[in-house]
């Protein structure tokens, strides 16, 4: 049985792969950094019934010695890094803690990679975030990065500290540059999370009202579920490389909140308020990913329409607010 040792494990994404790997007979170990709230700890694990049938061990991306013991103790065949400040409009607020988690954390791995096992492979959580001010009007591989935000800076530095590691030491790093992907569980503060739970905020009567930032910067959204698969299929080649993940459709935050608000039978227009809070010190106006790469050497397609992802999303936020209210 193979082992998996996934950082970030508590986040979208880690209870997504921790799904795949357990349905694919993995052992599943995930790092998770103390927290004085451990009662909120592993909702979304719970939420997709799989909470008993992953280890968990204590650690922190910022503490080099724990994850070196953790490598050492887990011996894992392949590492998931997904820790991070993931949230781009924290990192203006918090732009050296971003640094440390988001970019000097996969450091911190690769090193504890490299001492403790360097026979595991290793995947770093890359992101479109790194194109910002785009140099091409889609995006693949090869176009040029231009990061807006400290937290894609910080991307940037671990992205190329992956590259770096497999081009110097020959260890088995990929890096997957994920456009963005959502689902139920991404978390609150998301664009589209935010909009699903505000559709079924006001349509059950607890809210009147949305307020939102720039309605005109578009995104290339998927399904998490889909982009969970592509992690795994790039650490299951024997060649380590890189790659684009995404669906090759852009659409505006305005169109998003058009789809969900229908979905429900309502107008946006009638709903949604901006606020100069939400708007961004450099904003990241258009991406479009361009993943025939992956789609040749993976066989990798996303499967899940938007207009789909987003009905699943209001529903299961329909159901959330529904048990609140008893
Ligand atoms: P989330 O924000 O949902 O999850 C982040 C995870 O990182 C959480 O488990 C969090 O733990 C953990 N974490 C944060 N700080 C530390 C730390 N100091 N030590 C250990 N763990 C820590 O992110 P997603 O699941 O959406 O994304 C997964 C990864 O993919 C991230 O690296 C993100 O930047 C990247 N990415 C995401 C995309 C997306 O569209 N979702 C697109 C491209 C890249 P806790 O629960 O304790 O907060
Ligand atoms: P992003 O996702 O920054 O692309 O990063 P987010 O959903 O936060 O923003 C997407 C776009 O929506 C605009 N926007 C708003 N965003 C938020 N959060 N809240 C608002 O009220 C709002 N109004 C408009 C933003 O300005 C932006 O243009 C996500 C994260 O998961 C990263 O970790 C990941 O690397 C990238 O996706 C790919």
């Amino acid at each position: 049985m193979p082992t998996a040792l996934i950082t970030g494990i508590t986040g979208q994404d880690g209870a997504y792969l921790s799904q795949l790997l357990l349905s694919k007979g993995y052992r599943v170990v995930g790092l998770l950094r103390r927290s004085a709230s451990a009662d909120v700890i592993g909702e979304r694990l719970r939420w997709l019934g799989i909470i008993d049938d992953v280890e968990m061990v204590d650690g922190n991306m910022t503490d080099l010695s724990s994850l070196i013991r953790i490598i050492d103790s887990v011996s894992p065949d392949e590492v998931y890094n997904l820790a991070a400040q993931s949230f781009v409009a924290a990192s203006w607020q918090q732009p050296l803690l971003t640094g440390q988690v988001t970019g000097m954390g996969a450091a911190n791995l690769l090193e504890a990679v490299r001492i403790a096992q360097p026979s595991a492979r290793y995947y770093q959580a890359s992101s479109s975030e790194m194109f910002g001010l785009i140099q091409e009007p889609v995006q693949s591989e090869r176009t040029p990065f231009y990061p807006r935000s400290p937290y894609a800076v910080a991307k940037l530095y671990a992205h190329w500290m992956t590259v770096n590691y497999r081009e110097s030491f020959g260890l088995h790093t990929s890096s997957g540059i994920l456009f963005n992907h959502e689902s139920p569980l991404r978390g609150i503060e998301f664009v589209t999370r935010k909009v699903t739970d505000g559709v079924a905020r006001i349509k059950l009567g607890l809210a009147k009202t949305l307020s939102l930032g720039n309605l005109e910067a578009t995104r290339d959204w998927g399904h998490a579920r889909d982009y969970v698969r592509a992690m795994w299929l790039m650490l299951q080649q024997e060649i380590p490389d890189d790659y684009v993940i995404a669906t090759g459709r852009t659409t505006s935050i305005r169109q998003l909140c058009s789809i969900a608000f229908s979905y429900v039978g309502l107008d946006y227009e009638e709903y949604i308020t901006t606020s100069k809070n939400f708007f961004r010190p450099a904003e990241v106006e258009v991406l479009l990913g361009d993943a025939s790469k992956a789609q040749e050497k993976l066989g990798w397609t996303a499967t899940t329409s938007l207009e789909d992802m987003i009905g699943e999303m209001v529903d299961a936020d329909l159901t959330r607010h529904r048990k609140r209210l008893g």
